[in-house]
């Protein structure tokens, strides 16, 4: 018989039976996620819960589990950047499609829903300072997804070619990548919420074109961003996380979304006066959606 048991240094679980870097049990997690970036942010979320029945940390990953009314949420950090996305990714999906006593993957999969709950810096004069953005792509120029093996569709293929015809990235800088929102989700979020194609970057300064004392590789990168279009699709946005969201959601059979609040327009070069209230609004405006799903 095939040995499918997972060895202890790939599927790694502490003395509490939980998984490594999230410190969270299977019985821990609720279906639904909502994902934000700063770790202090779980908290914001949480306190709309009704009740909240778990909290957990370890590093940047903390974990609170509760009850809008009968719908059960989980609220996850997971740092910046999509190194913690892969980590935070492949642990949620563990703990629902992995047995931990036997160590193998269950005949049933559970495909989770993922929201991710975010901030970002505008591309387009028209997306303002404190406005909401549901990605509907999520462009990659980072470096995590390339690693697995992925299929995309013909239209993710199309808009792709569009991109690196009209974007030109340096050979050696990034091999981007590209993923649709899940359309189920996404089309629960319409009404408020701007729409657009996520740009994810490998970094806040000079991969987001932000030069301070470094001079920039790319220094055409946000004027031809700004520009982009190919046919009704153009890019809204900069942060640093949903290529990894949308690409491992996408290789792991998840449904994800990310929603970010706009704190910076880079065009109109603005900055929110009060980014943690445009944040709370959107976690008011998006919870009354999520207890829904
Ligand atoms: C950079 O300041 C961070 O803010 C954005 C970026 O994606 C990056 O993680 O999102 P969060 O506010 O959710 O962390
Ligand atoms: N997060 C980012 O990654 N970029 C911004 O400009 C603002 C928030």
């Amino acid at each position: 018989m095939e040995n499918n048991r997972i060895a202890e240094s790939e599927l790694i679980l502490n003395s509490r039976g939980a998984v490594y870097h999230l410190d969270v049990r299977p019985e821990e997690l609720a279906d639904t996620i909502i994902t934000v970036g700063d770790p202090d942010r779980v908290e914001v979320v949480s306190k709309h819960f009704d009740k909240v029945e778990v909290t957990r940390q370890h590093r940047e990953f903390v974990t609170h589990t509760g009850y809008i009314g009968k719908k059960r949420i989980s609220v996850v950090s997971t740092g910046i950047g999509t190194d913690n996305i892969d980590i935070v990714l492949n642990e949620l999906d563990a703990l629902v499609n992995i047995d931990f006593n036997s160590r193998t993957i269950k005949p049933q999969l559970t495909a989770l829903k993922v929201i991710r709950l975010g901030t970002s810096g505008s591309l387009q004069a028209s997306v303002p300072v404190d406005s909401f953005v549901v990605s509907s792509h999520g462009l990659g120029l980072d470096n995590l997804l390339p690693w697995y093996q992925f299929e995309n569709t013909a239209a993710e293929k199309d808009l792709l070619a569009a991109f690196s015809k009209q974007v030109i990235i340096r050979e050696g800088s990034a091999s981007p990548t590209l993923f649709s929102a899940s359309e189920a989700l996404a089309n629960q979020f319409k009404d408020g919420y701007h729409a657009g194609i996520t740009i994810t970057c490998p970094g806040f300064y000079a991969p987001q074109g932000r030069a301070l004392r470094g001079k920039l590789s790319h220094p055409d990168l946000l004027d031809q961003l700004t520009a982009f279009k190919d046919g009704e699709h153009f890019i809204s946005n900069f942060e640093m996380e949903t290529s990894g969201i949308y690409g491992m959601g996408r290789i792991l059979g998840h449904d994800c979304l990310s929603i970010s609040a706009i704190v910076a327009n880079r065009v109109k070069k603005e900055f929110s006066k009060d980014g943690g209230a445009a944040v709370e609004t959107l976690i008011q405006k998006s919870l009354g959606i999520i207890e829904k799903l």
